[in-house]
């Protein structure tokens, strides 16, 4: 990053940086005007008599030190939950995880891999055993074919996106795509597969069973180093190519091409995101696909293996270091007595004061805040009121507290809940480590000073510790991570000196700093090293269209945009590029309903109701209609339900049945569709001004107005 003073001046990618090179994200290069945005959190708030005020350090750290001790003394240590931020580093998600388990002694942390990755998770826990994926960037780029299912790569996930395309271009690598909508890597397959929702589960087992009924299996792989193999192959009974056509919508020949492709490929790599976990069986179909890729012998060696596509920057990070409600960090159980027994030693104290009950989840804390049965919440970098489903439910369930700490670097639509209001920084004004979707630990370097009062996260947790009676005395992250590296055993080498520059490690990480890029080459992270093939049954969605509402929502991400765009949405350079909501609709179902480019619609739920104007595409087929997630006011989730997935609580935030009404006809120019579906044409998407634009600086406080209605 070149800098002047406090100005950003350009972004240079390095050929030698280890996951990037001399990619980044349209994001990573332009979306800094939210560094210096006068909106920034520069001083502590606390609520007094319904108004925020400013307050010191000194005075807002002790009022939470105070309360949250206070609270637990009166009503126990699971009356308190804590969300660690996946946005922050991977020793302020340790520091979080400290204070919850250590001082307060509640297992009740958790982080946004609640709404995305654990059931992804889950389904390689239950098969492969590392919740990580299998290989690099170097494997997708190396293997013969990509499967990528539910996952919109180009626009999420660009830097491996073209990194893919240029495989496929210099190396004839093939890709077969899954999705009900056709995105700019559905247009560029050798073959896709535009799926009923939900419903992957089926072609996934289809595919197996067709691999062992045409002998098209890794037998080997199988009899060496798989167990539950017969078991499994029992279970695949129903799963044949007449019920995977019924119930997918897609056509026996294509089903079967595509199980030809994955058999005749010499290395697969599948890779899965969001339209996999966010449904109500996300860990089942997760479970699957590791499944079919052990059917194909497609783990362990390079160019193959399962790739969930991670999130945040550091939502693997905010997980493998320990904001989860049942592991320490480094997937060490809470409730193993021996792994308890060495958390207890290394931090001090008897085991008895580590709690060995799983605690609770994102989902489980908002749910019992409404029973108030959890009193207070610390919520560290999270849009949890915009982000978690069914948002009224979720508002409900903040005022229901009796205490609420945000700690961000924007007065968010959370903080507006809060009693007290923490700034912390963003990574350009920390140092620490992120890791990857890769398992790559990387550091990360102060660039300019926090800025008015905002501290570092780990800064902010050392000092409320502190003032809960524990001096940790960190002076630098890099005293956090060898004390984590101490301890667990996933982290043992990892090292900042081993960490400087463009040095990278990939976990697990033994003592002597050797790293491990490709996961299973010899075993699998199980007992006795051999992967598990895990029978699983068809569940219909738990929300179905019916006569009412009779379209089904997708809805996910936007290149330009991230999540409730509190960073991305400061500043015009990126946001200008496509400012405006829409709603995609097929042109079948607009000629049915009579729609025009730009008309405006009610899009409503069996919970809410949102508007937007119509763009008419093929992306989406049929009655599938697809919206953006991060606009609107109220925003997408008054539309999504409380409906989870009871392996691992994600929301189903994909299986949301809506209706469709007119509210009038097209405005003078309808919206243009998104920048980066106008291929080779990147104007920007200049103004028109649709009903629904979020007025993201006017935050209508829910109480009462903040007192500074011109700042926050
Ligand atoms: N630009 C940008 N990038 C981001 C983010 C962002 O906000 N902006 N957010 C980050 C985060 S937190 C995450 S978790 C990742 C998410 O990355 P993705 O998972 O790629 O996110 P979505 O945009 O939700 O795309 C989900 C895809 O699943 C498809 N889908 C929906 N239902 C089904 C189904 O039943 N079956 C199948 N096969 N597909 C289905 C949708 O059509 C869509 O193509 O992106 C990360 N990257
Ligand atoms: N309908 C629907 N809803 C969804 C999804 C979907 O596909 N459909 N996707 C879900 C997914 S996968 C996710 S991950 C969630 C979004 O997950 P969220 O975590 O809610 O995403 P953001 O809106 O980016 O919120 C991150 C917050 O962290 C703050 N921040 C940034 N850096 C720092 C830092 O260093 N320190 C601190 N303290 N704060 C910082 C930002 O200002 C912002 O307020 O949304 C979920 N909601
Ligand atoms: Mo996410």
């Amino acid at each position: 990053m070149w800098t002047r003073d406090r100005h950003l001046l350009k972004v240079q990618p390095v050929i030698d940086a280890p996951a990037n090179g001399i990619s980044t994200c349209i994001k990573g290069k332009f979306g800094w005007d939210f560094i210096n945005s006068e909106k920034r959190l520069t001083t502590p708030l606390i609520r007094d008599n319904g108004r925020f005020r400013e307050a010191s350090w000194e005075e807002a750290l002790t009022v939470v030190a105070e309360r949250l001790l206070a609270i637990k003394r009166e009503h126990g240590a699971d009356a308190i939950g804590f969300i660690g931020s996946s946005k922050a580093s991977n020793e302020e998600a340790y520091l979080t995880q400290k204070i919850a388990r250590l001082i307060i002694g509640t297992n009740s942390v958790d982080n946004s891999s609640r709404y995305c990755q654990n059931p992804a998770t889950q389904g390689l826990f239950r098969t492969v055993g590392y919740g990580g994926d299998a290989g690099t960037i170097a494997d997708l780029e190396q293997a013969d074919l990509i499967v990528l299912v539910g996952s919109n790569l180009a626009e999420n996930h660009p830097v491996i996106a073209s990194k893919i395309k240029a495989a496929r271009k210099h190396k004839r690598q093939k890709l077969l795509v899954v999705d009900p909508r056709k995105h700019e890597m559905a247009e560029r397959a050798d073959l896709f597969l535009q799926i009923k929702s939900s419903t992957d589960i089926v072609w996934a087992s289809a595919m197996s069973r067709y691999l062992f009924d045409h002998d098209l299996v890794d037998k080997e792989f199988l009899d060496t180093r798989v167990n539950q193999v017969d078991e499994y192959r029992r279970s695949l009974e129903p799963f044949t190519l007449e019920f995977a056509s019924q119930i997918t919508g897609l056509s026996q020949p294509d089903l079967v091409r595509a199980a030809q492709m994955i058999a005749d490929a010499k290395s697969v790599c599948l890779l899965w995101a969001m339209g996999i976990t966010q449904h109500s069986h996300g860990a089942d179909t997760s479970t699957a696909l590791s499944n079919l890729l052990l059917v194909s012998g497609n783990y362990g060696r390079p160019g193959t293996g399962g790739y969930p596509m991670r999130g945040h920057n550091n939502v693997q990070g905010a997980s493998d270091f320990g904001c989860l409600k049942n592991v320490y960090p480094g997937y060490e159980k809470v409730t193993d007595e021996a792994v308890r027994a060495k958390w207890a030693k290394a931090w001090g104290v008897a085991p008895e004061q580590l709690s060995n009950k799983v605690g609770e989840d994102n989902f489980l804390m908002v749910e019992h805040a409404a029973q108030r049965k959890i009193k207070a919440m610390y919520i560290i970098g999270e849009e949890t009121a915009f982000s978690d489903a069914d948002t009224e439910n979720v508002h409900e369930a903040f005022k229901h507290l009796d205490f609420m700490v945000v700690q961000d670097i924007f007065f968010s639509r959370t903080a507006q809940f809060a009693d007290v209001v923490l700034p912390g920084c963003p990574s350009v004004e920390k140092e620490g480590t992120f890791v990857n979707t890769e398992r790559r630990i990387q550091r990360f370097y102060e660039v300019f000073p926090p800025l008015g009062n905002s501290l570092p996260d780990w800064r902010i947790l050392t000092e409320l510790a502190k003032r809960m009676g524990h001096d940790w005395g960190y002076e630098h992250p890099a005293q956090i991570m060898e004390e984590v590296a101490n301890i667990s055993t996933l982290f043992a080498g990892a090292r900042y000196e081993r960490l400087d520059g463009w040095n990278s490690l990939l976990w697990p990480v033994k003592p002597d700093g050797t790293d491990t890029p490709l996961l299973y080459t010899e075993r699998f992270h199980t007992d006795d090293g051999k992967a598990v093939l895990y029978p699983l049954e068809w569940k219909s969605p738990a929300e179905a269209p019916d006569r009412e509402f009779d379209l089904m929502l997708d809805n996910g991400r936007m290149l330009e945009h991230f999540q409730g765009n509190n960073q991305t949405g400061r500043g015009d350079r990126i946001d200008s590029l496509s400012p405006d909501w829409f709603v995609e609709v097929s042109p079948e179902l607009a000629a049915e309903r009579g729609l025009q480019e730009g008309t405006m619609v009610r899009i409503t739920s069996r919970r809410g109701s949102v508007s937007a104007p119509v763009v008419i595409t093929d992306r989406v087929s049929a009655k599938v209609l697809f919206m953006p997630i991060h606009q609107g006011k109220p925003g997408i989730n008054e539309l999504t339900g409380e409906h989870h997935d009871p392996d691992v609580n994600t929301p189903a935030y994909k299986e949301t049945a809506v209706k469709m009404e007119v509210l009038k006809a097209p405005r003078h120019r309808p919206p243009l569709p998104p920048a980066n579906f106008r291929h080779g044409h990147r104007t920007p998407n200049k103004g028109i001004d649709v009903a629904v634009k979020w007025a993201r600086d006017d935050y209508a406080p829910i109480d009462t107005p903040a007192p500074h209605p011109e700042r926050f």
